[in-house]
C-alpha cells in the first residue's frame, strides 16, 4: 500500500514532527502540561492526519520505531524546556497497544529518560482503557515498574471502552481523561452530562486527576469546574501547536 511505503521512509527523511496541546488547571488557569501529538508532513500529500496513518503504522509494526521516535523526541523537548526554566509539568505521550506489549518496553522508556536526562515525573504515558484491560496482568507490572521511577499513567478516551472504574483502581493510574464525545454534548445531551459528572465524581473519590478533553466553550468549563474536574484540554485553550509556539504559550499563559 502507498501509505505503508511512504511511512517506511518518513522516519529517515524526518517527516514527522510533534505538536503540543496544553492542559490547563481549571481552578488556576495555569498550564499543567501538554499532550504530544504526532504530525506527518508528507512531501507531496502535505499534513497527513494521525487517524489516517496510525492504524497503518499499527498494522505493519511500524508503530514500534515511530513510537520510539515520539518518546525520544518528546523527552528531548521536555528536557530542553526544563533547562530553560519553563514550568512544563508533565508531557503526555500516546502509547499504542503494540508498544506496551513489547518485552523491552520498560527498559526502553528507562533508557530514553536516562539518555535525555528527563526526570520520570515529567513524563506521562497515555493508554486507552481497552489497551489497559487487554492484558491486565502484564500491564499491571509494566505500569508499576515505570510508576516506580515517577512516570505517570493516564487513561485516554475514558468512557468509550468497557472497563469499570473499580477495576481501574487496581492499576497505578494517575489521570483519567474524559473522552471529548462526552464533553462536546455535556449540556445538550442530558446523558453525556450525567456520565461526565459521574466520571468526575468517581475519579475524585479515587484520588485521580480528572482531565476533560475537547473543551471548546466557557459553558463547558463552568460545568466542569462546578463538578471539580481538575484539568481541561481543548481548542478553547489551545490547539495542538509546534514546540516553539508552545514554549511561548508557557511563558505568556493561555
Ligand atoms: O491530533 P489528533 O488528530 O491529533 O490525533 C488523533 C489520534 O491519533 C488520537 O487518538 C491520538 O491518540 C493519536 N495519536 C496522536 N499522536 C500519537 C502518537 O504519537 N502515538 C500514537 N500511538 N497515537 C497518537
Ligand atoms: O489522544 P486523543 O484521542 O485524545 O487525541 C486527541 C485528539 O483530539 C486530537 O486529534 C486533537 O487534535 C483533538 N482535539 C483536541 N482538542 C480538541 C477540541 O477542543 N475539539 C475537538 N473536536 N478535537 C480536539
Ligand atoms: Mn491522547
Ligand atoms: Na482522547
Amino acid at each position: 500500500q502507498q501509505v505503508e511505503a511512504s511511512l517506511r521512509r518518513a522516519l529517515d527523511h524526518e517527516e514527522f514532527t510533534l505538536h503540543y496541546q496544553a492542559k490547563v488547571n481549571l481552578d488556576t488557569g495555569m498550564i499543567t502540561g501538554a499532550e504530544a501529538l504526532l504530525r506527518w508532513r508528507h512531501p507531496e500529500w502535505g499534513m497527513v492526519a494521525p487517524a489516517r496513518f496510525i492504524p497503518v503504522a499499527e498494522a505493519t509494526g511500524l508503530i514500534l520505531p515511530i513510537g520510539r521516535w515520539v518518546l525520544g523526541e518528546a523527552c528531548k523537548q521536555a528536557k530542553r524546556w526544563l533547562d530553560l526554566g519553563l514550568p512544563i509539568g508533565a508531557i503526555a505521550v500516546n502509547i499504542s497497544a503494540i508498544q506496551l506489549r513489547q518485552e523491552d518496553f520498560v527498559s526502553r522508556v528507562k533508557a530514553i529518560l536516562h539518555q535525555t536526562g528527563l526526570p520520570g515525573r515529567h513524563l506521562q504515558l497515555e493508554i486507552t482503557e481497552s489497551v489497559l484491560m487487554a492484558d491486565a496482568a502484564h500491564n499491571g507490572t509494566v505500569l508499576q515498574q515505570l510508576k516506580d521511577i515517577g512516570v505517570q499513567w493516564a487513561v485516554d478516551d475514558f468512557g468509550t471502552g468497557y472497563s469499570s472504574l473499580s477495576y481501574l483502581s487496581q492499576f497505578p493510574i494517575d489521570v483519567l481523561k474524559i473522552d471529548h464525545s462526552f464533553v462536546s454534548s455535556i449540556e445538550t445531551g442530558p446523558h453525556d452530562g450525567i456520565i461526565a459528572s459521574a466520571v468526575i465524581g468517581m475519579g475524585n473519590n479515587l484520588d485521580l486527576c480528572v482531565v476533560a478533553e475537547g473543551v471548546e466553550t466557557w459553558a463547558q468549563v463552568e460545568f466542569l469546574r462546578q463538578r471539580h474536574c481538575d484539568e481541561a484540554q481543548g481548542f478553547l485553550f489551545s490547539h495542538p501547536i509546534p514546540s516553539d509556539a508552545f514554549a511561548k504559550l508557557l511563558v505568556a499563559g493561555p
